[in-house]
Order: structure tokens, then sequence, then C-alpha cells
């Protein structure tokens, strides 16, 4: 075990970080451009829809200023940068016969060519919920899914043809339970479709949601066949989807609530990931959905399965779990943060949905290391500091609960990768900016910078410089790889698990290079060094 004094205690020298956004949340300019209308357009406007009443036609002005941006980006020091792009801004009218916009094209070119020339490595997002309206008044956009894979799939083949010479980091798409769930089942995110008639006057969430996600999982697949075909060898690019998913803890020791936070990983996670993955619905929400869970061909399998170079995660806190309630949605459990003994899991966010817990931080990146056995991409993960949107200015910079937060999280990663084994290799921080957060408009501020929205300035806030400053320290650099030696480590290795409680990740061995996906092909020298000194005590 490497002491956490070691110098070598610390994350591979090749190891990526920095902050993420998205193309609605910050550019604002939604009529500049060319650009066409997304389904969040419209949206947003609706009274009702935004908690403060207030849309994404201006957001951060990052359309304008994202010079700016790119030198903030600069002085946080980070090694790439996480943005996605606006699919109706490329190609308007969004469908595969629908014209390309260059100044589109420009626009997201010339960015890109901004972050390369400060050493910045672009990760690109093709679709973060902006649908192009004109594709869901044409046919409903995700619903339909033999339109939507030939639109999807075009549009990415378009980014691939005109960014992918410089762009070597793809997500297809992101938290697809998002997509379908808050989008087609609560109602809450564009298009706003559910069977609540006094939310929608249309939907159905018992049907529409799992037909979403099932086009979802299929456009993502198609568009990464694509891209393996046609352009992978010229351009040696990563590609996979990224996907929400909070750690899942059993209320108490009970079997029915140990089982019921499997269930909640099942629909959380499982929905996408099993099929991703492991080639297959999870059995419990085939049993949960019956025929209302669409099926794949054979053919779409082939194409789904092992559809993504690494795994994505998003996440930001750990629900308890129990047994009961009848939200399909949450694989019919009910999630608490309030513990048996009546205490609080974490400290509250602005959001009723977030507190934090980074113990669940390490238990879910081994949870997924273990279930699906791939290196590990944190594309999110932060923290909306309460009423921070109240507070004068110099008192929401001193960010303190953000600041422990993301202290607690560095310190499950770090230990995750050194003691554990886990193999993440990136990690970005949510969000860059403070921005538009969606249904609640600009009342909740998750950004590491803060946006005054009267001036557009920018402003660092503690959390900023922490975490700047915490990969700084504890990243090996290229002088401090230790000699390879090690590289003779015994297989099977042991991947070390913290404990567990609920039983779905008790400890358990990854047989690495026993199949051809598992092969950790370049794991990081202290995780072999870990993995070897594991192996040698019989860990
Ligand atoms: C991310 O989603 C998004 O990718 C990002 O755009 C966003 O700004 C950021 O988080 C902060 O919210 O069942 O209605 O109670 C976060 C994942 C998953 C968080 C669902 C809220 C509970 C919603 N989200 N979760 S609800």
């Amino acid at each position: 075990m490497i002491a956490k004094s070691s110098p070598q205690y610390k994350l591979p020298s090749d190891f990526i970080w920095g902050f993420a956004t998205a193309s609605f949340q910050i550019e604002g300019s939604t009529d500049v451009g060319g650009r066409g209308k997304s389904i969040w357009d419209d949206f947003s406007r609706t009274p009702g829809k935004t908690m403060d009443g207030r849309n994404g036609d201006v957001a951060t002005d990052s359309y304008n200023r994202w010079r700016e941006d790119i030198d903030l980006l600069v002085s946080y020091g980070v090694k790439s940068y996480r943005f996605s792009l606006s699919w109706s801004r490329i190609i308007p009218l969004g469908g595969r016969d629908d014209p390309v916009n260059e100044e589109g094209i420009k626009f997201y070119s010339d960015f890109i060519d901004g972050l390369l020339e400060k050493g910045i490595t672009p990760f690109v997002t093709l679709y973060h919920w902006d649908l192009p309206q004109a594709l869901h008044d044409r046919y409903l956009g995700w619903l339909n899914k033999d339109e939507i894979v030939q639109d999807y799939t075009r549009y990415a083949r378009v980014c691939f043809e005109r960014f992918g010479d410089r762009v070597k980091h793809w997500l297809t798409m992101n938290e697809p339970w998002c997509i379908s769930v808050l989008g087609y089942g609560r109602g809450v995110f564009a298009p706003g479709r559910s069977s609540d008639r006094m939310r929608s006057t249309e939907g159905d969430s018992s049907t529409e949601p799992w037909i979403v996600g099932h086009s979802v999982i299929l456009s993502h697949a198609y568009a990464v066949k694509a891209y393996r075909e046609e352009f992978k060898e010229k351009q040696g690019g990563q590609i996979g989807i990224t996907l929400n998913g909070d750690w899942a803890m059993p209320y108490d020791d009970s079997p029915e609530n140990i089982e019921a936070a499997q269930h909640a990983l099942d629909v959380a996670i499982g929905w996408f990931a099993d099929p991703v993955y492991l080639g297959s619905y999870p059995a419990y929400m085939k049993e949960m959905l019956g025929d209302r869970l669409p099926a794949f061909t054979d053919e779409e399998l082939k194409v789904v399965s092992g559809s993504s170079d690494f795994y994505g995660m998003n996440t930001y806190t750990t629900n308890l779990c129990k047994a009961g309630g009848d939200d399909e949605f949450q694989g019919k459990t009910e999630y608490t943060f309030t513990r048996p003994d009546g205490t609080q899991l974490g400290t509250q966010a602005h959001c009723a949905w977030l507190q934090d817990y980074p113990q669940g931080f390490r238990d879910l990146l081994n949870y997924l290391y273990n279930r699906y056995k791939l290196p590990i991409y944190v594309t999110e993960n932060g923290f909306a500091v309460k009423d921070e949107n109240a507070m004068p200015l110099e008192q929401a910079l001193h960010d303190e609960p953000r600041v422990q937060y993301y202290r607690g999280v560095t310190q499950s990663l770090i230990s995750a990768v050194v003691e554990d084994g886990v193999d993440v290799r990136a990690y970005f921080g949510w969000s860059l900016l403070d921005n538009f957060e969606w249904a609640d408009g600009y009342v909740t501020r998750f950004g590491l910078t803060y946006v005054d929205y009267e001036t557009q300035k920018r402003y660092p806030k503690d959390s900023a410089k922490f975490v700047s400053k915490w990969f700084k320290e504890h990243i090996l650099s290229e002088e401090e790889v230790p000699p390879t030696t090690t590289e003779v480590a015994p297989k099977p290795v042991a991947v070390k698990k913290t404990a567990q409680t609920n039983g779905v990740s008790k400890r358990q061995s990854v047989s690495k290079g026993a199949n051809g996906k598992t092969v950790q092909k370049k794991k990081s020298p202290i995780a072999r060094v870990t993995a070897y000194i594991s192996t040698f005590l019989g860990l």
C-alpha cells in the first residue's frame, strides 16, 4: 500500500482533468449565426417551465465571450475542457437531408483551434439535450426511432468530418436517463411530455420514456459504428457515451432494502450501461416493464453491444434506498437522505436531490469498474451551494461547502485509483461557469466560476482555486513515473474493494487481460504497483 504521504500517492501523469459545460447552458445567441431552434428555446420561454421564468437566450453569453472562457481555462491550468455542440447550429433543421450551416461549423472550429493553441484538449459532447425543434415538429424526435437514428448518425458524421482531425475525445450522448425520464416521463425538461395533464396536454409517462431511451441507445450505437468504420483509423480518437448515475446505498441491512438499492442502480444506470457494455437490458427492467420495454433486434444488438470505448460517468450524490413506492424511474424504490437514526447523509445543496457524500463517489467508481470493466472517465461532478444566488458576490466567492465537496471527492478519487486499483482516466468538474440550470433557471449555481449575469463578468470561486491546485499537486510528473519492473505483475490481479454494505458490490476480482475488452492498455503506474502489491499480499 502506498502511504498517503508518499510522493507516489498520485494520479498517473496522463490523467486528464478540467471543467465541463453544455451548449444550451452557456452559449445564448439562440437566433444568431444561422442557428435553428432547439426544443429548449421555446420551452424555456414558456411561463412556468423555469423557476425564475428566465430562458437560454443569453445564458453566459459564451457564443460571444468564448475567448474569455478559454483565458479562464488557461488561468486554471486545465488539461482539457468538456463542452457540447449545438446540433441546430450545425444543421439548423437537424435532418439527414437538411443543409449544414457553415457559420455554425466555423464557430466550433475556431473554438477548437482556440483551445488547442493553448494546449487544452477538447472533450466534445455531441448531444446535451438541445434537440433541433424541427425534428420534434417533423416526427416527434426521439419517439421516432427509425428517423432519429438516421438523422443523429448523419449529424455525428458531419461532426467527425469537420472536427475529427482535431477532436480525439467524443461523447455521443449526455445522460440518456435525463433525456428520457425528465423530458418524456416527469415532463420537467423539454419537450416536457408527460401523463400529468396539469403539465402537458400530450404524453404517456408509462411508455414514452422507454421508447425514447431505446432510440437514444441506438442513435449512440450507430454513430459509434460510423466513427469506428469510417473515421477511427485515420483520426485515432476515442468515443463513448456518458451516463448519469448516483450511488445507491440501502437504507438499512434489511434484504428488501439491499435489493432495492440494486433495483435503483438497474434503472438509473443499468438501463443504458447494461445494453452498451453487457449486451442486454437488466433482468429487473424486463420484469418491471414487460412489453413496455422495447426489444433490440439481433442486428441492433450487435451494434449496441460494446459500443463505448470507456465508461463515461456523471455523478453528484448518493441516495439511501428503501423498497417501495411506484416510481418506475427509480426502480420502485424510495430515495432519502435521512438515515434511520434521523441524521442527514451529508451537507444539503441548493437542490433537493443533492447532498455531499464522498464515500459514495468511491463506492460508485468501484461498482462501475467491477461491473463494466472499462476505464472510467468522470465527465461531470459538482455541487450547488445552498442560497448562493442570494449572497453578495464576496460571500459567494468563498464557497466553502463546494470546496468541502471537492475536497471529499478528490480524496475518494485518488483512493479509488491508488488503493482500489480502479482505472480512472479523467475528471471534469461541473461546471466551469454558473449557467442556465435547466428547469432551475439561474437560481441554482453549479459554477466553480461565479457569473454576474448583469455584467457577464466571471469571478473564480475558492472551489476553482482548490480544484486547480489539487490536480496540479496530485498528478505525477513525467519524471516521477516509477520504473516499469512492475509490468510483470501476475494475473489475474485482485481489485481491492472498499467496504460495501449493500451486497451489490462485495469484494470481487477483476480478471484483467482475460478477454479482449478488459485489457487495460494503459493501466496507471501507480495502479500497477498497487495491483502488484495487492496480489503479492493475496488481497
Ligand atoms: C447534470 O445532470 C447535467 O448533465 C447538467 O447539464 C446539469 O447542469 C448538472 O447535472 C447539474 O444539475 O428525478 O427530477 O428529482 C445531473 C443529473 C439526474 C440530477 C436527475 C437530478 C434528479 C432529478 N440529474 N436528478 S428528479
